[in-house]
C-alpha cells in the first residue's frame, strides 16, 4: 500500500469571512498535497471550521442568529472560497459535526482517566476574541497584547489540563526530535516558552453552552481550544475507527501562522502526551502576510478576499503569487503592484512566452506534431536540475524555492531558443535540425507542465492538453515522469490555444 501522507491547515474561525490571510496557508498545503499525490503518495488534505466559543456565540448574538446558523453560513464561505482556489482538500471537517463531538469526547476521557484533567477554581484574565486567559504581566498597558483589547475578569470552576507535568517530557521530545517544530527560530521560541514554565490552564467551561459537554461532566463545556486541536485527530476516526486513526497518525506536517504557533507546539503536543498518543511529524509556522502598496494600504488585509483578486488573476495566478512572493516562514507584505508586476513577468512572458513560442513554431515548422527528433542539447540536464532541486525544497518547505528551479528551467528554455534559433535553421530548410531543437523545447514543456502543476493546475493541464499528452499532469507519477524522454510523444498533435496567461494591465 502507498504511503500515508496527512497534512493539515488550521480550521479557521468562523466569526471571520475568509481573506488572503487564510487562503495563504491554504494554498500552501494544497500544493504540498499536490505535490505528494503525484509522488503516489496516499494524500488526505484536512482544512476545515472552528465553530465552538464564545466569540462564535458572541458573532451570533450581535446578528440575532443562533451560533449554528451564522456557522453555517460562514463555513460554507470558507469551502466556496477553496473552490474558488482549485484547493483539493480530501476532507473538510466542522467541530459541530457529530463525528467531531464522538472523537473529542473520547479524547478527552482518555486524558481524563489517565489523570491528567482536575477539577480547580480559577479567576483570570480572559481574552474573548483570543479565546484564551492572560496573566497580568502578559497584558501591554493593561490590554490583550494580541488585539489591544480590554480583557475580561472571568471566575469559573473548571476543569484544569495539567500542562506542567509536561515540560520536561516535552524539553526532551524537541531535543530527541530536532525537526518536529520548524522553522528553526520557531522552535528556539517555543523552546524558551516551555522553558519559563508551562501552567496548567482550564479546559471547561460552564459560562456558556455553545460547545462540546465534557463526557464526565455535561455541565461544562469543553474550551474552544482543546476542541479545536482535536480536529486533526477526528478526521483520521480517532474514537470511531481504530485501524484508519493507526493508519494515518501521526500527521505529517500540520501548517499554521506563528499566531498559534504554541497551541500546536505545546499544547496540542501535550494533550497527546497525556493521551498516550505520538506527537505531530513536524509543525511548521510560516511568516504573516501584511499590506503594504499604494492600492491597498488602507485596507485591512482581514478585507481582501480571494475573490477580489481571482476575477483578474485567475486561481492559478493567486497561488503562484502567495506561493512564490515571499520565503515560507517569514513575515511579508502584500502588495497588488507586486502581484501585478509578478505575474506579467513570471507567468504572462517567462511561462505563457515559452510555451507559445514553442507551439507556435512546432506547428508551422514541423506540422503540428511533436518530432520523433531530440537535439540532446543543454535542456536535458536542466530540467533534471529542476526537479531534483525541488526534491531538496520540498521537505523543508521552500517552496519558493522549489518553483523558483521550475522558472529557472523555463528562463533556460528561452535562452536556448534565442541561442539555437530555429526559425533559422527552419529558413536554411534544415529540418532535421529545427525539429532537433523543437523536439527538446516540446520536451521541457511537459516536464514544465509536470513539475509546475501543483502551483498553476489549471495551465498546466491545458499545457498538457496542447502537447497531445494523455490525461492529466495529476496522473502523472515521479519521479518516472520527471525523466526526460520516459513518456513517447513522438507524434502527438500540438495545439496552439490562446495565452495561457493574458497580460494585465494594473487598475489603479
Ligand atoms: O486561530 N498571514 O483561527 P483563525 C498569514 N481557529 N496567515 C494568516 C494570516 C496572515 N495575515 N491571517 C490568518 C484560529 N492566517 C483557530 C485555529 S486550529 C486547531 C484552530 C492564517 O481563523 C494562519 O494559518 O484565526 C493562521 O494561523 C490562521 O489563519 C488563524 O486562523
Amino acid at each position: 500500500m502507498s504511503d500515508s501522507f496527512y497534512v493539515t491547515t488550521p480550521i479557521y474561525y468562523v466569526n471571520d469571512a475568509p481573506h488572503i490571510g487564510h487562503a495563504y496557508t491554504t494554498v500552501h498545503a494544497d500544493v504540498l498535497a499536490r505535490w505528494r499525490r503525484l509522488h503516489g503518495d496516499d494524500v488526505l488534505f484536512l482544512t476545515g471550521t472552528d465553530e465552538h466559543g464564545l466569540k462564535i456565540q458572541r458573532a451570533a448574538e450581535e446578528r440575532g442568529v443562533s451560533p449554528q446558523e451564522w456557522a453555517d453560513t460562514t463555513s460554507a464561505r470558507f469551502r466556496d472560497a477553496w473552490t474558488l482556489l482549485d484547493i483539493s482538500n480530501d476532507d473538510f471537517i466542522r467541530t459541530t459535526e457529530d463525528r467531531h463531538r464522538v472523537s473529542v469526547q473520547a479524547f478527552l476521557q482518555e486524558v481524563y482517566d489517565n489523570g491528567y484533567i482536575a477539577l480547580d477554581t480559577y479567576e483570570g484574565l480572559y481574552c474573548v476574541a483570543c479565546e484564551a486567559y492572560y496573566t497580568d504581566d502578559d497584558l501591554v498597558d493593561g490590554l490583550c497584547p494580541i488585539h489591544r483589547r480590554p480583557v475580561e475578569t472571568v471566575t469559573e470552576e473548571n476543569y484544569f489540563f495539567q500542562l506542567s507535568r509536561f515540560e520536561q517530557p516535552l524539553l526532551d521530545y524537541y531535543a530527541a526530535h530536532p525537526e518536529a517544530v520548524q522553522p528553526d527560530g520557531k522552535r528556539n521560541e517555543v523552546l524558551g516558552f516551555i522553558k519559563q514554565g508551562l501552567r496548567d490552564f482550564s479546559m471547561s467551561r460552564t459560562s456558556i453552552t455553545w460547545g462540546i459537554p465534557l463526557p464526565w461532566d455535561p455541565n461544562h463545556v469543553t474550551y474552544v481550544w482543546y476542541d479545536a486541536l482535536i480536529n486533526y485527530a477526528t478526521a483520521v476516526g480517532f474514537g470511531a475507527d481504530p485501524a484508519e486513526f493507526a493508519r494515518r497518525w501521526p500527521v505529517q506536517y500540520h501548517l499554521l501562522a506563528k499566531d498559534i504557533l504554541r497551541f500546536h507546539a505545546v499544547y496540542w503536543p501535550a494533550m497527546l502526551m497525556a493521551a498516550g498518543l505520538p506527537l505531530p511529524e513536524h509543525v511548521f509556522a510560516h511568516g504573516y502576510l501584511l499590506v503594504g502598496g499604494e492600492k491597498m494600504s488602507k485596507t485591512s488585509l482581514n478585507n481582501i478576499a480571494p475573490a477580489d483578486l481571482v476575477p483578474e488573476f485567475g486561481s492559478d495566478g493567486f497561488r503562484y503569487h502567495f506561493v512564490t512572493d515571499l520565503h515560507f516562514g517569514q513575515d511579508g507584505d502584500f502588495s497588488y503592484e507586486g502581484m501585478v508586476a509578478r505575474y506579467n513577468a513570471d507567468l504572462a512572458n517567462n511561462f505563457g512566452n515559452l510555451a507559445s513560442r514553442v507551439l507556435n513554431m512546432a506547428m508551422s515548422y514541423c506540422d503540428g506534431r511533436v518530432p520523433d527528433a531530440r537535439a540532446d542539447g543543454p535542456l536535458r540536464a536542466q530540467a533534471a536540475v529542476a526537479f531534483e532541486t525541488m526534491e531538496a525544497a520540498f521537505p523543508a518547505l521552500d517552496f519558493s524555492g522549489a518553483f523558483g528551479a521550475v522558472w529557472q528551467l523555463i528562463r533556460d528554455a528561452n535562452a536556448y531558443i534565442e541561442d539555437s534559433a530555429p526559425w533559422k535553421t527552419h529558413k536554411a530548410g534544415d529540418a532535421a535540425a529545427t525539429a532537433a531543437v523543437l523536439g527538446d523545447c516540446l520536451e521541457t514543456l511537459r516536464i514544465v507542465a509536470l513539475l509546475a502543476s501543483p502551483l498553476i493546475p489549471r495551465a498546466a493541464t491545458e499545457l498538457w492538453r496542447r502537447l497531445g499528452l494523455d490525461g492529466t499532469p495529476e496522473q502523472a507519477r515521479l519521479p518516472e515522469s520527471a525523466q526526460w524522454g520516459s513518456v513517447p510523444t513522438a507524434g502527438n498533435p500540438l495545439e496552439k490555444g490562446a495565452a495561457l496567461f493574458p497580460r494585465l494591465e494594473p487598475t489603479l
